[in-house]
């Protein structure tokens, strides 16, 4: 083999095994086609694996033809921002399979690889829990950690904000600062502050404002 036929072999057989080696794990997990190697790199294909690539890379055997996705990944929080892959993927439960069609909305999918990205407050489908009136419902679970669901039920349409406050009364962050229509709206909160940092254990205050009504409740963010 001449030294030309031999770099062209390596060039073709180093592209084979890239393109291989994308394609057949983003299909395996959910949003693998849409976010192709964004869901698994830092800054999109070639750059370094970032914490959920990681965790899809540890499960890599030769040949790579096994499941990534599954409860157990599902449940990890790979980035640490408090939401798990499955929340940040629209499928909590890891229930997706290579094949299925996406699950969820895609408009809240987040990065299950970037701690600064993770799901909005999501309007649930709460028959039992919806009232034709303005409510403010307890944390759950509390206390917590490293993250907790608020949820709220607002009647009419409204101009909502919904924050947390430490017991100084200093904003910590703001969930919800938006106009939503009649539902139940369900915020999850991954005990970090608006710039993206970790707060202290603690009693923290959450606060909705919805049109005229307003209400306050505690939380506990344990250590
Ligand atoms: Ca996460
Ligand atoms: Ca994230």
């Amino acid at each position: 083999m001449n030294k030309l036929t031999f770099t062209v072999f390596i060039i073709l057989t180093a592209s084979i095994t890239f393109l291989t080696g994308r394609s057949f794990r983003v299909q395996q997990v959910p949003y693998g086609s849409k976010y192709s190697c964004n869901t698994c790199h830092t800054n999109g294909g070639g750059t370094p694996r970032n914490p959920f690539g990681k965790d899809v890379e540890s499960r890599v055997s030769p040949g790579g033809n096994e499941t990534f996705w599954g409860p157990d990944l599902a449940a990890l929080d790979s980035d640490g921002d408090g939401f798990t892959n499955g929340e940040e993927l629209q499928d909590p439960e890891g229930n997706w399979k290579q094949g299925d069609p996406d699950p969820g909305d895609p408009n809240l999918v987040t990065h299950p690889g970037d701690p600064d990205d993770h799901p909005p407050v999501v309007s649930v489908k709460d028959e039992k829990n919806f009232q034709n009136e303005f409510v403010l419902f307890n944390n759950y679970p509390n206390p917590f950690n490293p993250s907790t669901k608020i949820s709220f039920n607002i009647p009419v349409n409204s101009h909502v904000t919904l924050k947390i406050y430490n017991v100084k009364g200093e904003l910590v962050k703001t969930l919800a600062d938006n106009d939503y229509t009649p539902g139940t709206y369900e915020a999850l909160w991954n005990g970090r502050n608006d710039n993206g940092v970790q707060v202290s254990a603690g009693i923290y205050l959450y606060r909705l404002n919805a049109n005229s009504f307003t209400e306050t409740k505690r939380m506990v963010l344990l250590k």
